[in-house]
């Protein structure tokens, strides 16, 4: 008996210390639950929890439902979340190079992107480092066309309208074709487009497809202008504390994510078109002459941005022409 009461003590020592050293990471992220990069970080929830055996438990938050788009990076910095995703080009304003991924019509296919991608990683990791955050992985969106609710034939039809931003670049793409921008993210496009404060944003099929926006607009129109990333960062402070054991399990799920993210994204690229075609919009390329308008917008704003990226994104640029 007494020796029952001893083993049954010790179970409950056991069970409470391993209770008190498993840890629940919510992790923040801005996207559709649908979308393939929320479905992909909760694969990586998941590869994690189990992997660990559940030591660390990740919860996934898609929608902006914890932290809006806007607040996950800092949220993270400064410790409110231990780990989440976002949309890295959205903070080009703190620092250039996390726009890398954005100079108009540097890369238009995913095999480009990817080489630029390759070269560019390393420094984006650091400038992560810097602001307190230690890099996982990213994953890249579809190539990124123009919605309206009109036929556009050139930068001049595109004059007045209003546009819903999502970072530096396509802000300033509105602001050098005549646009007023408006920034939103894209949790809350579909209310701005029924409400009409904005009529027209650049993006990816895959975020049309996800928001609906057949049910406000009538054209797509393929320009391949960029492919921005997202990206999933931990708290240093959080990564730090972590042991080996648990960085093997994050850094595996982490590559394994990755890799998913990206054929998802080459999937999802012409699934969501045809969505856009089937919910009865024009999804085209643009014209030549639209083309040729924005290449010389494009053009000036990749002067501006190797203006303000300094040494590391001019050689970051000049390695990836290089490589082609
Ligand atoms: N969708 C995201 C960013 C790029 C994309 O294709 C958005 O529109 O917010």
């Amino acid at each position: 008996m007494k020796a029952l009461k001893t083993l049954l003590a010790t179970t409950a020592m056991i069970t409470a210390a391993t209770t008190a050293m498993a840890e629940k990471w919510d992790m923040p992220m801005a996207y559709a639950a649908t979308n393939f990069h929320s479905e992909v970080g909760a694969h990586f929830a998941q590869c994690v929890t189990e992997g660990t055996g559940g030591k660390l438990e990740i919860v996934t938050h898609p929608s902006g439902s914890l932290f809006s788009g806007n607040e996950i990076k800092r949220a993270v910095q400064t410790g409110q979340a231990n780990i989440g995703e976002r949309l890295l080009s959205a903070h080009q304003n703190e620092n250039p190079l996390y726009g890398v991924d954005s100079i108009p019509f540097l890369v238009s296919s995913f095999d480009q992107h990817e080489k630029l991608w390759a070269i560019a990683e390393p420094a984006v990791s650091e400038v992560l480092a810097e602001d307190n955050l230690h890099y996982l992985y990213s994953v890249p969106w579809p190539p990124q066309g123009f919605y309206f609710n009109k036929e556009v034939n050139s930068v001049e039809d595109m004059k007045g309208v209003k546009f819903r931003s999502y970072s530096t670049a396509t802000a300033r793409m509105a602001e050098l074709t005549g646009m007023i921008p408006v920034q939103v993210e894209a949790a809350e496009l579909s209310q701005a487009l029924a409400t009409g404060v904005a009529e027209s944003f650049i993006s990816s099929g895959a975020t049309g497809y996800d928001r609906k926006v057949w049910e406000h607009l009538s054209h797509f129109y393929e320009v391949d202008a960029w492919l921005p990333r997202n990206a999933v960062f931990v708290n240093m402070g959080a990564w730090n504390g972590l042991d080996d054991e648990t960085k093997a399990v994050m850094n595996d799920c982490a590559t394994k994510a990755a890799a998913e993210g990206l054929e998802r994204s080459k999937d999802y690229t012409q699934f969501t078109l045809n969505g856009l075609k089937e919910g009865g919009m024009t999804v085209q390329r643009a014209g030549d002459a639209l083309v040729e308008d924005l290449k010389a917008i494009g053009a000036t704003m990749t002067e501006e941005w190797l203006d303000q990226a300094g040494d590391t994104g001019r050689a970051i640029v000049e390695e990836y022409k290089g490589s082609m």
